[in-house]
């Protein structure tokens, strides 16, 4: 049988485990980045690992979510990221070089090649035919010491494109339609593999909005295949050198097909609060816009801003709307700037803002009170814009640059517009704001320079055989990481200081839970379906354990969430049958007994003491997991490997 992309790049780098759907595999890891909003605590656990030089091909440490420096915090973080750095062998993004993603795609992305990230959306790699995964700091820390990724061998989508989009429907539509097919929980346990004769319509940025947002979809990852486009990207890049082809077997197998016709897509927006609620742009045309922000790793490419600096040329945004614009990265910023983009944009009214991540991960740019916000970005999750009763719709590039000129929500397609935008051959490769390592002989002397943030992370609990504790928080279906632990300017800055950020720990839902937990000293978190969704960061899971949590039962999770609260040594169950959910009540006092059997049998049972009520639970682990959570967690598991 045929191979398809993504099994062809794991059996090159399977170290072990078999290749069967649901098996666990350890794949080897080429390449790893990290942001700083979560870079902090992966170096913070490298360091502890004790392994002096990353034995990856490349490592790379950009800057770019915490870049508003409202205090000592973020400085003294990126201080002491530069200096890990150095001394280990990694490359330094300095703030201002622009989001991780785009910079990641631009300067180091190489087809074939293996890359986990501390950061979701690190699939954007798959645009360039990288198998890419976002991944807890931990995961990334242990990869950065020469150790394999361990994932559950996914399944196969394969999303067979036909024809070509028309004028001013885009890849972000595109993206939007497979939202709209599968849902946020669609694509959990799959690689979602994109072919058929349209991907030769999209260019690499196009295919890489398309990646970045599978992960709305829960997939594992989300790849093209590399081709002619991917050569002349890379080429354009100064990198013709990294390309390689790669394609699907014509023999290969998926589980699951879907078709979509890219001619017959129009304009489409996700509306308020889920990445999957779309509607069509025209369906909701005419409705009033407060705020309108353009960028973040989403939709931040070069081709993405020269249409919106075409579309707001010799034009002025309407008096009721606020437009940003965040370029991606160094190089889109001074491409525009040399093709006189930039003067377009800065004519038009609209706010530039620095390449980063920005209002997207709520730096700034809140919106107004119960405000409509229209973003290019990727998550659209309650309360993630800064703004309690904030409306934000995930549109593209140009749907959002329509309704800063109209002030209304207004499909582009209907404007008259002519953005006919030619892309450069080659583009202005600067490398200056990439600070290389220290070479190995110097290394010793590099000093890590530690701010007074960066506080102690929590120590791990080893899983004990009985456990009774209070149902001390009930949620509800698609929690996410931006529930568990809000991000945004007040509370980012704290990500190395767990105490401080756990007094904001289910803020969303609930805002005495911390206190009521830390009190408590022993608690058991229940949630619905697709528990833990969104964001990598580990601070879901190492916060929760600070406050003393030490289960979580669910109907289902999220991946990179499940591993993180492996990997700090939360025991993660499932109910056997989903509507015992309605049997637990928050407050219940709850006991769950024979919890080694359990692990190894894959069934246990809780009882509900406050109510008398037994209900069966689910916990399959897999050998190596059973071992973390034996131990307390990856840290702990890690070390007593290493000797
Ligand atoms: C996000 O988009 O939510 C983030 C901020 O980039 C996160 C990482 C983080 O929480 O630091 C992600 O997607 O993993
Ligand atoms: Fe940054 Fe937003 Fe992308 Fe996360 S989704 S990496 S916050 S731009």
């Amino acid at each position: 049988m045929g191979l398809t992309i993504a099994q062809k790049i794991i059996k090159s780098h399977l170290v072990s485990g078999d290749m069967t759907p649901g098996g666990e595999i350890a794949i080897k890891i080429d390449q790893t980045l990290t942001q700083d909003a979560t870079g902090t605590m992966a170096y913070l656990e490298f360091e502890t690992m004790g392994v002096p030089r990353v034995r990856t091909e490349r490592s790379v440490a950009y800057i770019d979510h915490n870049t508003l420096q409202s205090g000592f915090e973020n400085a003294d973080d990126h201080r002491y990221i530069q200096s890990v750095a150095k001394k280990h062998g990694i490359y330094f993004s300095r703030p201002g070089n622009g989001i991780c993603h785009q910079v990641h795609l631009e300067r180091f992305g190489i087809p074939g090649k293996t890359l986990i990230g501390s950061d979701s959306h690190t699939p954007t790699g798959g645009g360039i035919g990288m198998l890419a995964f976002g991944a807890g700091g931990l995961d990334v820390a242990v990869a950065m010491g020469g150790g394999a990724y361990q994932i559950t061998m996914p399944k196969m989508i394969k999303v067979n494109l036909t024809g070509r989009l028309r004028p001013f429907v885009t890849a972000k539509d595109v993206s939007l339609e497979i939202l709209r097919i599968l849902s946020v929980k669609g694509g959990v346990g799959y690689i979602i593999e994109w072919g058929g004769q349209g991907v030769k319509t999209l260019s690499v940025p196009e295919r890489a909005t398309i990646t970045n947002m599978g992960t709305e979809l829960g997939a594992t990852t989300s790849i093209f295949p590399s081709d002619e486009t991917t050569r002349a990207f890379l080429k354009a890049e100064g990198r013709e050198g990294d390309f390689m082809p790669l394609e699907s077997d014509a023999d290969a197998e998926y589980d699951r097909v879907i078709d979509i016709d890219l001619d017959k897509l129009c304009p489409l927006v996700a509306c308020p609060h889920m990445p999957d609620n779309v509607k069509t742009v025209e369906s909701l045309a005419g409705t009033k816009v407060d705020q309108v922000c353009i960028g973040s790793c989403t939709n931040s490419s070069l081709q993405d801003m020269l249409k919106v600096a075409a579309m707001l040329k010799g034009r002025v945004i309407s008096p009721s709307v606020s437009l940003s614009i965040s370029p991606g990265s160094k190089q889109v910023l001074s491409e525009l700037a040399d093709r006189g983009a930039l003067s377009d944009i800065i004519a038009s009214g609209a706010r530039l803002l620095e390449c980063a991540c920005g209002p997207c991960i709520g730096m700034g740019f809140s919106p107004n009170s119960g405000g409509v916000s229209l973003r290019t970005f990727n998550r659209n999750f309650e309360g993630r814009s800064g703004t309690a009763d904030g409306k934000v719709y995930l549109v593209s590039p140009e749907t959002a640059a329509a309704a800063a000129l109209t002030g209304v929500i207004t499909d582009p397609t209907t404007l008259g517009i002519d953005i006919d935008v030619k892309m450069p051959d080659t583009f202005k490769t600067d490398d200056s704001a990439i600070i290389p390592p220290a070479p190995p002989e110097e290394a010793d002397a590099v000093e890590i320079l530690r701010g007074p943030n960066i506080k102690k992370f929590p120590d791990s609990v080893p899983v004990t055989d009985a456990l009774r504790a209070e149902l001390m928080l009930k949620v509800g279906d698609n929690i996410t990481t931006d529930h568990i632990m809000p991000a945004g300017a007040k509370i980012l800055p704290y990500r190395s200081n767990i105490p401080y950020l756990s007094q904001f720990c289910f803020g969303v839902c609930d805002k005495t839970f911390p206190e009521r937990a830390k009190a408590a000293g022993r608690s058991i978190i229940v949630g619905g379906i697709n528990y833990g969704q969104g964001s990598s960061r580990e601070h879901a899971a190492l916060v929760p354990l600070y406050l003393g949590v030490r289960a979580v039962i669910a109907k289902s999770f999220a991946r990179i969430h499940i591993a993180n609260l492996i990997n700090a040594g939360i025991i993660p169950f499932t109910f056997k049958n989903a509507d015992d959910y309605e049997k637990l009540a928050q407050g219940d006092m709850l006991s769950i007994e024979g919890v080694f059997e359990g692990m190894d049998s894959g069934n246990l049972t809780l009882t509900d003491v406050t109510n008398g009520v037994k209900i069966p639970l689910l916990c399959s682990f897999t050998e190596r997991q059973k071992a973390i959570l034996k131990a307390g967690g990856l840290l702990r598991y890690t070390t007593k490997e290493n000797g």
